[in-house]
Formats: structure tokens, sequence, C-alpha cells
């Protein structure tokens, strides 16, 4: 045993590694990332990162029918793309453990909504546990194997943002392997056809009713019993908030399983106070749970549904002191997110403006050109819609959108779901320009490998999967490759593939100015001679670029050379050396 100070998401991985897990496959998304990231770290792990959610859970599943604990980690959207599979595991069970981690983004500090995980626990009949800090994410996360291999169940461990990228103590312990449970052909369990399924669902029904018996006693959900004149039912970081605000002598009922939830215990708890208190973040789900429980609660009425918590917020809500924190003095202005300087994406956007196309966007780092200055991007849904929403667009008013409309992804997210859009554009044939803004990685979530980049989770060399061989190979023509940072072959590409009478995609190759091995140009300079003044080198947003006594001046410390800025320079006062 030892004490270690980890990262909520680090923890989830130790307690993944303790629990003999043998093999992970995950979809980067914040706030999750760094789960499998961890994970890998230890060699006992196979680790990879799958092309999208469902592949993953379905990796995840094929691991733990052959006998070995396994795991399967995404953000809450990532949820959405793999619920097909997620509800029929549900009926088929596991034969070793399986791990379903999922992190909340209250707050949407990096995601495109603020869903409840907890609605997919119901809705799929599979337990969540919900930890509240890293020692539970450990903890949580070794006994979720035990759990699911007990019920017979793939398990679900949520996180959130909070707890995910907070760190607290942690007791670690030696990795225990498992006893390996042989794979056992069994079709009536593992085969879902209408026959089979049928009476798997009263066995999932039955599991239910076992895993409330189970969370009327287990340990994670603790009654801390003080005060009677308020009981508090929270859960997660909610927890830590409700500690904090309302001191050590309120009486909190703590759930670590927040699916099923308990009744009797809740009953007990409730008839022990004068008055309930239902905390948590997002939607209503222990309170809709109380109120079917017949019992009246304080909570949504009081509480918002939008949003994180924070201490500020309870104090508020419930007229209480607030608990002492610091702040500073100062005011500090606004910082939008901004494309790096030097961002191969940014030339691209450029010509999309310049040429006045509807762009139909997507998630990545290139979702910041619907900001200033750029203004480009039009729509983001989720990973992959650009594809196919561009054939609805361009089906719906033909030749009119069809010369002036572009759908824009990164190379990872048309791995993850552009590829079936660009299927249907080649099947039912629009006459739609998709551009795929190859930068050799997942930028966004912070630089993970995908099928396109030629290496595995562990930066080892992997399978490569060939863009322009793919889109030809799924029946695409026109398949041309630019490099954004060329202003003026940018622009002629764009041009002309409107301009064509059938489907074509753009590739804009060049690699993400951050990644290690992308060697940088020396600085631009502006030569304040020639600078008129003009303000087209600020068209592209670029944070190198200022504008000072009349004149643009360029940072050398973000500048790295892309020399987008001076194809834009009509003046020739911009470049190195100048
Ligand atoms: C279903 C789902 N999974 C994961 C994410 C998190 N996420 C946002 S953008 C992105 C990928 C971005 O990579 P890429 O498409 O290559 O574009 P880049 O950021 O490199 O420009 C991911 C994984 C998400 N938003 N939705």
């Amino acid at each position: 045993m030892m004490k270690q100070l980890l990262l909520g998401n680090a923890a989830v991985a130790r307690g993944l590694y303790e629990a003999g897990c043998a093999v992970i496959s995950s979809y980067p998304g914040t706030p999750s990332t760094e789960i499998t990231e961890e994970a890998a770290k230890y060699p006992e792990i196979y680790c990879e990162w799958a092309p999208n959610e469902k592949v993953a859970m379905e990796v995840a599943f094929g691991a733990c029918l052959a006998g070995k604990r396994s795991a399967c980690c995404m953000k809450h959207v990532g949820v959405n793309v793999a619920a097909d599979p997620l509800f029929t595991i549900s009926y088929t069970g596991v034969n070793a453990g399986m791990v379903i981690c999922v992190a909340d983004d209250p707050g949407m500090h990096s995601s495109q909504n603020e869903q409840d995980s907890r609605h997919y626990a119901i809705a799929s009949k599979i337990p969540m546990l919900e930890p509240a800090d890293s020692a539970e994410a450990c903890e949580f996360t070794k006994l979720a194997f035990e759990l699911s291999e007990q019920f017979d169940t793939p398990i679900f461990l949520k996180m959130c943002t909070r707890i995910s990228h907070s760190q607290s103590i942690v007791e670690t312990g030696e990795r225990k392997e498992p006893p390996h449970k042989p794979y056992i052909k069994n079709i009536e369990k593992y085969v879902m056809m209408p026959g089979y399924a049928r009476p798997r669902h009263p066995i999932v029904e039955q599991r239910t009713r076992d895993l409330i018996a189970y969370a009327e006693t287990t340990p994670i959900n603790r009654v801390e019993m003080g005060d009677t004149k308020m009981g508090i039912i929270t859960s997660s970081v909610s927890y830590q908030y409700v500690r904090e605000t309302f001191g050590e002598d309120v009486s909190v009922l703590k759930l670590g399983m927040i699916h099923p939830m308990p009744q009797q215990l809740i009953l007990d708890f409730a008839s022990k106070v004068d008055q309930l208190i239902i905390v948590e973040e997002l939607d209503p789900v222990i309170e809709e749970h109380c109120k079917t429980l017949g019992l009246v609660v304080t909570g949504k009425d009081v509480l918002p549904l939008e949003d994180e918590f924070s201490q500020a917020v309870l104090a508020e809500r419930f007229g209480l002191p607030m608990p002492p924190s610091t702040s500073l003095e100062v005011k500090i202005p606004g910082r939008p997110p901004v494309m790096c300087p030097g961002c191969p994406h940014r030339g691209l956007f450029y010509t999309l403006v310049k040429n006045k196309c509807t762009v139909l966007g997507d998630i990545g780092c290139y979702t910041l050109a619907a900001i200033a200055p750029l203004y480009a991007i039009e729509t983001t849904e989720c990973m992959g819609a650009s594809v196919s929403s561009i054939h609805g667009f361009n089906k719906a008013l033909g030749a009119e959108a069809e010369g002036r409309t572009v759908a824009v992804l990164g190379d990872s997210t048309f791995m993850h779901s552009g590829m079936t859009g660009l299927a249907n554009i080649a099947y039912n044939q629009s006459n739609s320009t998709v551009i795929i803004l190859d930068n050799s990685i997942t930028g966004m979530t912070g630089h993970q490998h995908n099928p396109t980049t030629g290496c595995n989770l562990r930066g080892e060399p992997a399978g490569k999967i060939d863009l322009e061989e793919l889109c030809r190979a799924m029946g695409i023509r026109r398949v041309r490759v630019v490099d954004p940072n060329d202003l003026a072959a940018c622009d002629a590409v764009v041009k002309e593939e409107l301009a064509a009478n059938e489907p074509s995609v753009i590739i804009t190759r060049r690699p993400c100015v951050l990644l290690k091995h992308v060697k940088t140009a020396p600085a631009i300079s502006v030569d304040p001679e020639k600078c008129t003044g003009c303000k087209a080198c600020m068209k592209i947003g670029c944070p190198a670029i200022a504008f000072r006594e009349k004149k643009a001046v360029i940072d050398h410390t973000l500048c790295v050379g892309c020399g987008v800025c001076e194809q834009l320079c009509k003046f020739d006062a911009m470049g190195a050396g100048k």
C-alpha cells in the first residue's frame, strides 16, 4: 500500500490496473481521455484508440467474452455513439467483468451539450457507480469489476469534469490477476435474436431487483447522520460541495451507486429527518426516484438544471454563508479560444470565407473557425454530421447550393463517423464537396493517434489508412490533396471542386504545428516602412499578429513562420528577416 496524489482519471486507470484489467479500447474525449492514456503506462494492459466509441465498446465486449477483464472509456456524448451495442450487451451480460467509464461534462467546458449519462444507465438497465474523489475512483473501479462478474452485467463508472480533473489522495495497491474465465460457447446467452433475446429480458429485470437489494446494504451508499433538521441525498462532486457549504453537522446520504438506487435505505433516511433535500447536478434523477417513493423533496425547485454546481451556487440558493475563498482583485479580460499560431486549418478557412462558401462544420480544432474574425463555420452538431448534412442540404436546394457549399471535418472525425456519410454521398449521388482537414493527429483532445496517422496509442508504428485511396474506393472519383498554407493552391482547388459536376473530396494536408516532429520556420517580421496598416493580415485571426501605432506587429514568441499572413500582404511588408 502506498499513498499517492492522483488525478481522478489516473485513479481510475490505477483501479483498472489493480483489478487485473487486460484490454482497454477507447475513443478520446474530454474529460475522459487521460483514463486510457494513464492506463497505457501499465505494460500489463493492452490499450488502444478505437476509431469511435461504438467500436471501443464492442472491442471491450469481445475481450470480456474471451474471459479477460476489459474496459472502454469515453465522454458523455460518446455513449450516444455506443448506444447500439450498449442496450444489447445489457441483455447478453458478460463473461469476465466489463467496465464502461463515462465522463460527463456539466458546464460544457469542452462539449457540445450537457447530457446526463445517468439516463443511459436507467434506460439500458446497466448499473452505474459514481465516485466523489480520486480514492473512490480507484476503489469503485475495482468494485465495478466484482459487481460486473457477480451480477453478469457490464457496468458504468461515471466520472465528471471535476472528479476526472481534480487530484486527491489514493491508497494504491498491487495488481491482482483475476482467475481466467474460459470462453464457453453459449448461443442462448450471446445471440440476441428475438427467440433468445426474449428470455433474456426477464433475466435483466431480475438482475435489477437483485442490484436494488445490493444497493440497500452496500457501504458505497453511505449514511452520515448528523443534525436531523435537514437530510441531504447527493452523490459525486455535489457531495463535496454539500460538505463544504452545509458543514459537518448536516445529515447526508451519499450514493455511490447511482443506478439502481436503493428504496428502503432512502425511506429510512427520509423518516429520520425533517426536511429532505436532493443536491445533484443536471437532471433530477435522484429527485424523481425519491418522488416515486412518495417523498416530498426540495431539489430542482431551488437548484438549477444547468451548469456545474459549486460551493457558491449552493450557498446562494440555500441562503447560507459563502465558504471562504480567494479571488483575484483584477478583472481578467475574456480570452475566447483561438486556433494556434501556425494552425494549418487557418489557410483553408480564409479561402472558404473569400469564396463566400456556406460551410457545414463538424467537431475538432477547426470548429474555432466559427468565431471571430473568420465566422466561417455555420453548423456543428456532432461528430460526422457535416458530411451527412451537406448531402441533405444539397438534395434540398440542388445546384443553387452545390456550387458554394462545403462540409469540413478532421481526419479523426472522418474516421469516427464521416465515412458513412461519404458512402451516402457516393451512393445517393449529391454533388457535394467534402473537405477533410488532415493534420495527422486528433488535435482537439490533445494529440491522440487515429487510423490515419500510422501510429498506435503508444506511438509505435501501426496500420495507416490511406485517405485518398479510401475515398476513391468509396466511389469518389475527384479526390484532391492540397497544402492549406498555400493560399493560391487552396483557392484554385476549392473553386475547381465547387464548379465540378460530381461529388468530390479535398484533403488539406499539413501536420498540426504542435506535433513534436514538425519543424517550424523562422518567425515573420513586419517592415514598418512598408506596412500601410490595411489590416489584411488580421483577417486570419492569428494570435501572433497585433496592431500597434497603426501598424501590424508580430510576436516572435508565438510566430512559427507559417507564412499565411505574408501571402495576404499586398505591400510586401511581411516576411522572415524583414
Ligand atoms: C462522440 C464524440 N466523441 C468524442 C468527442 C471529442 N472530440 C471532439 S473533437 C474530436 C476529434 C478532433 O480531431 P480531428 O477530427 O482530427 O480534428 P482536429 O482537432 O485535429 O482538427 C474529438 C475526439 C466528441 N465531441 N464527440
